[in-house]
């Protein structure tokens, strides 16, 4: 009763307030996530049908548009001239991701200074494009920050090649341009390096709970790279040193200070496993480790990790965290490390990645004083592996539980004093996968949260509030039970 007459109230503020300022009619919210920074609504819009054409210079870029729609709505239209809907590269003061998209009633023009900024402005397309009827509408649009990104654990439990491949075009929907791959960890070590074959004979056989584990070649690693390139979303390859280690230590006798390698590990504990400080071999196998991801990666970007370590002093530590970063500078890359790694002397153009919320963040204020940028990943707002709630049937709570409306309802530039927009570039959300065995447990956390915090990275704090992305983000479940999407029909959004 009392919703009712609140609703009722509501309904009359609105009114008043559309009468006082002459408007019209209410408009409808388009469904549009990540929100463009400027969306204007036009007299008239077209009607899109099937056999329609799509014109443009980038005919990858124009094809995967193609596909998107058809995934989307079962329309089909087709490549070639004169199309109804063109993507021209003529807007030079777009920047690197920003494009203008304009539908009237000759139909949609998307224009930009690149690709990539085609193929975000075609994500805004795609979105219009689910209801047959296109309105009009100019959308002026760039990102707040460069790197929005998403970090999956393939260590905990490995995930082949084709679910990385769905993650990256769930991530690609969203605008998201960084896929962060954990590839090692204590229970697993994913990807094979020439000269090490302990890593992917032994390494690789385990994962929590005792599973088959798994590992990518290079060919399956590149093609990954492929994959997202063609998204337009940079793989970051992580090879977490120098703890989460027992899976390399497992392998290869040699890493061991004793000389002995520990048993496999599949429990979930963290903190217990190091590398050698001070051995030959420990400098060895970063080098191999560290230059093979390198000669893989296209990205400018090697992370070193460099998290919850507990078995070495502070100088031992910063030992080998320097070594993993000079391997990673010596090879023409630039470091990332999780912010832990602050603490000790970082090249230039490094990325600390703050994740503790309920530590200081001491660390990241010494990265930052030596000129390092931060990657804002706050535990308890974008750790999608933490529950909804209690009734959440995979998760953690370390960091507590995260509904919708928490992973939405922050700002990255006020979250760490004296650490504002300038100094941060840009957020990431992290999916660990202790608990999650399955691609639909995957999906489960990933949305809605997923383009919770892609909006959170991508649109300007000034236009960004809950209660209106909750509106335009409902109906886009009707496209996720078409993608075969898992989510979680969180109780703060009223769903279709
Ligand atoms: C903390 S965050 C970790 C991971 C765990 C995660 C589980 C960070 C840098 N380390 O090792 O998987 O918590 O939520």
């Amino acid at each position: 009763m009392r919703v009712v007459w609140r609703r009722l109230l509501l309904g009359l503020v609105m009114l008043v307030v559309a009468c006082g300022s002459g408007a019209q009619e209410e408009e409808p919210q388009l469904s549009l996530v990540p929100l463009p920074a400027s969306v204007t609504r036009l007299q008239n819009g077209f009607t899109l049908k099937a056999g329609d054409t799509v014109t443009s210079a980038e005919p990858s870029v124009a094809a995967q548009l193609i596909h998107g729609i058809e995934a989307d709505t079962g329309l089909e239209l087709k490549l070639g001239a004169k199309g109804r809907i063109r993507l021209d590269l003529d807007a030079p003061q777009a920047g690197t991701e920003g494009y203008e998209l304009t539908v009237d009633a000759d139909g949609a023009r998307i224009s930009a200074a690149t690709p990539e900024g085609l193929f975000r402005g075609a994500q805004t397309f795609r979105q219009l494009a689910r209801v047959p009827a296109i309105p009009g509408v100019r959308v002026s649009d760039r990102p707040r920050f460069a790197w929005r990104g998403a970090m999956l654990d393939v260590a905990r439990h490995f995930r082949p090649v084709a679910d990385v491949k769905r993650f990256v075009d769930l991530m690609a929907a969203y605008k998201l341009n960084v896929l962060h791959l954990h590839l090692t960890d204590d229970q697993g070590w994913r990807i094979a390096i020439p000269g090490w074959p302990g890593l992917t004979g032994i390494g690789a056989a385990t994962e929590v709970g005792g599973g088959p584990g798994g590992f990518y070649t290079a060919a399956d690693y590149r093609e990954i790279v492929r994959y997202a390139q063609e998204r337009f979303v940079r793989v970051v390859p992580e090879v977490d040193v120098p703890g989460h280690t027992n899976a390399a230590l497992a392998s290869h006798p040699e890493l061991n200070c004793d000389g002995v390698a520990p048993e496999p590990y599949t429990g979930i504990k963290v903190g217990f496993s190091a590398l050698c400080p001070g051995k030959a071999e420990t400098a060895r196998f970063l080098n191999d480790v560290l230059k093979e991801l390198a000669a893989l990666t296209p990205g400018h970007h090697l992370h070193i990790g460099g998290d919850e370590v507990e078995k070495l002093s502070e100088r031992e530590y910063a030992q080998i965290v320097e070594l993993a970063a000079q391997a990673v500078t010596a090879n023409g890359k630039e470091v990332v490390g999780w912010q832990e790694a602050g603490a000790t002397v970082l090249p230039a153009g490094s990325l600390v990645q703050y994740w503790q919320t309920n530590g200081g963040p001491e660390d990241v204020e010494r990265a930052v004083a030596q000129g390092a940028k931060v990657i804002m990943s706050p535990a308890s707002r974008v750790y999608l592996d933490m529950k909804y709630d209690d009734a959440t049937r995979v998760g953690q709570t370390w960091a507590g539980t995260t509904e919708i409306d928490d992973a939405y309802d922050w700002d990255p530039a006020t979250l760490i004093d004296g650490i504002g927009e300038d100094r941060i570039e840009g957020v990431e959300m992290a999916l660990w996968t202790e608990t999650v065995v399955t691609m639909d447990d995957l999906e489960h956390l990933t949305f809605p949260r997923l383009p919770a915090i892609a909006e959170v990275a991508w649109t300007p704090q000034s236009e960004r509030s809950f209660d209106a992305f909750a509106a335009r983000l409902a109906p886009m479940a009707t496209v996720w039970d078409r993608w075969g999407v898992d989510y979680h029909r969180s109780a703060r959004i009223t769903w279709p």
